[in-house]
């Protein structure tokens, strides 16, 4: 019987160590993780890359219709929740657009806003939208009109200690607007963030706060593929003073990378993406986290990517 019982520890052991391993997700391709903690869980919101055809999408190109959502207690063994919201969903998404791209999702007074871009029937191009839920896991009711006055891609929200709610989003530079209390609306005018990186292309900002400092990141490509960097400053809106790289270049040739950090448990992360599974298609990616930590003056020390 105690025998019985190792080999069955050993069993469980050996499946979690496997379940552990980056990337996270192996059922279907996933990229542009948006991590965040809700009622003690860690959630995630990426993209669901899919395989262009000659009748859907661009083939060749990016092709998202849908999104899932993720959840984990121990990183290791992790629940699909199953879709969440679809294109043809979306009152206004184009619908031959297939770019449901780069999500975020934030908890306010109970309620759960996911942010996501999408191309306009009307113009075909981007637009952010929101959809509200009473659960992390949705379902998800998107509203009737995408927000006004914000064009682009890559949401990201980022609500202060007291209680004031920002959106960022890439539009060629990098862009930020305060919102109001309803979540759905912005509250100022966009304004460009100022003083990041001028060569090269920014997109996929990710604002969070650590000990009273406000960290601006953001992948970067200068030249083959994106590498993660940040910027800090006193203030949400900033000024930022750039300061270093999380994440170096992928020199396996995966254009994209995008990011999310979160403190779990007292142990900070980073989510990220690759074409581990698609190694020779760059648009098929992959989710992974690594664990992220700090120097004593707050600076964040270099993420090597692991794959197990
Ligand atoms: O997933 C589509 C786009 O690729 C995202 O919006 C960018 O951040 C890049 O990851």
């Amino acid at each position: 019987m105690k025998c019985n019982l190792a080999f069955l520890g050993a069993l469980i052991w050996g499946f979690q160590a496997i379940w552990a391993q980056n990337p996270l997700i192996r059922d279907q391709y996933t990229a542009d993780p948006t991590a965040r903690v809700f009622n003690n869980k860690l959630y995630v919101y990426p993209s669901h890359d899919i395989m262009c055809t000659e009748d859907k999408g661009e083939p060749g190109w990016f092709c998202m219709e849908d999104y899932h959502v993720f959840s984990s207690k121990d990183l290791t063994i992790w629940k699909d929740h199953g879709e969440i919201l679809h294109q043809k969903d979306v009152p206004w998404a184009y619908d031959e657009g297939y770019s449901m791209w780069a999500p975020d999702c934030v908890e306010k007074d109970g309620k759960y806003y996911f942010y996501f871009p999408t191309k306009h029937k009307d113009t075909e191009g981007f637009t952010i939208g929101v959809a509200v839920g009473n659960h992390p896991e949705g379902p998800f009711t998107p509203q009737k009109k995408p927000i006004a006055n914000v064009n682009g891609i890559d949401p990201n929200v980022f609500i202060d200690h007291d209680g004031q709610a920002y959106i960022y989003w890439s539009g060629r530079d990098i862009w930020v607007a305060k919102l109001k209390p309803n979540m759905l609306e912005l509250a100022s005018e966009p304004s460009i963030i100022a003083n990041l990186p001028k060569e090269g292309h920014l997109e996929g900002p990710f604002m969070f706060e650590r000990s009273g400092k406000y960290y601006l990141t953001y992948p970067h490509v200068e030249n083959k593929t994106e590498r993660l960097e940040y910027a800090i400053g006193d203030s949400p809106m900033g000024p930022f003073k750039v300061t270093g790289v999380i994440m170096d270049e992928s020199p396996t040739g995966c254009w994209t990378n995008h990011h999310s950090i979160v403190d779990y448990n007292d142990q900070w992360y980073l989510f990220y993406h690759h074409n581990d599974l698609s190694p020779d298609f760059d648009k098929n990616r992959s989710i992974r986290a690594d664990s992220l930590s700090f120097n004593t003056d707050g600076l964040i020390n270099k993420v090597i990517p692991t794959l197990r």
